[in-house]
């Protein structure tokens, strides 16, 4: 069968982090950019992909999905399922519920500091320092629940690496990208834990496509 094809700019961490599953489920799949200097996202052929007209875009045969944290999960119940723990009622709830916590705390609190970081300059704008401030503030609070949670187990959903780990990469490589990485400082199980992460070569490969000159 062909390979998956995941629309996107490796620019994007919401593209990576697809990318970071599709790797560590061990799935075959090909990136194929979408321009976004030329609107190619805003495009029929791509608004067929994504009705929202953004990145990411999964196709695999005739099946289109989107929302990446979607494409994450059929990523893992393709071809790594353990990755999900669907197998325990247990488990798979705290799967989900750190997946959750990924979308809604986490990277609702860093996603303004990226944006206002990384993608603000390079549109020629400025950085609302003021923004970042409040948002690091934000992700405090929650680096807070993170260190205690991971005082007590070695991943977040418990002593095994899941989806909910993985979800966070994409973004965690990003905030190295800023000055605020030092964040982290604080909070030595959040530090051990990515260290941990950073460790796996689906991490490491994302990591090098992630590189401007990659
Ligand atoms: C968000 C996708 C998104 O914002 C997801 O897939 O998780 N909830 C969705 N994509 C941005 C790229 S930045 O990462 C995008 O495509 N923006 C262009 C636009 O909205 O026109």
């Amino acid at each position: 069968m062909a390979p998956m094809k995941l629309y996107g700019s490796t620019m994007s961490w919401n593209v990576t982090r697809c990318a970071v599953a599709l790797e560590e489920a061990g799935s075959d799949y090909e990136i194929v950019p979408i321009n976004f200097a030329t609107a190619e996202h805003k495009s029929p052929e791509h608004l067929a992909r994504n009705p929202f007209g953004q990145v990411p875009a999964l196709q695999d045969g005739d099946l289109y999905i989107f929302e990446s944290r979607a494409i994450c999960k059929y990523a893992a119940r393709k071809n790594k399922p353990e990755l999900l723990k669907e197998g325990s009622l247990e488990e798979s709830a705290m799967v989900d519920v750190w997946m959750e916590v990924e979308a809604n705390q986490y990277t609702s609190a860093l996603n303004p500091i990226l944006f206002q970081c990384l993608i603000s300059p390079m549109l020629g704008g400025t950085t609302d320092q003021k923004a970042v401030e409040e948002n690091l503030e934000k992700l405090k609070t929650v680096l807070q629940v993170y260190e205690a949670r991971l005082t007590k187990y070695k991943y977040l959903a418990g002593d095994f690496l899941s989806l909910a780990d993985i979800n966070h990469v994409s973004v965690n490589l990003c905030l190295f990208a800023t000055p605020h990485a030092t964040v982290l400082d604080g909070y030595p199980h959040v530090k051990a834990w990515w260290s941990s992460l950073m460790e796996r070569p689906s991490v490491q490969k994302v990591a090098a496509l992630m590189k401007p000159s990659a």
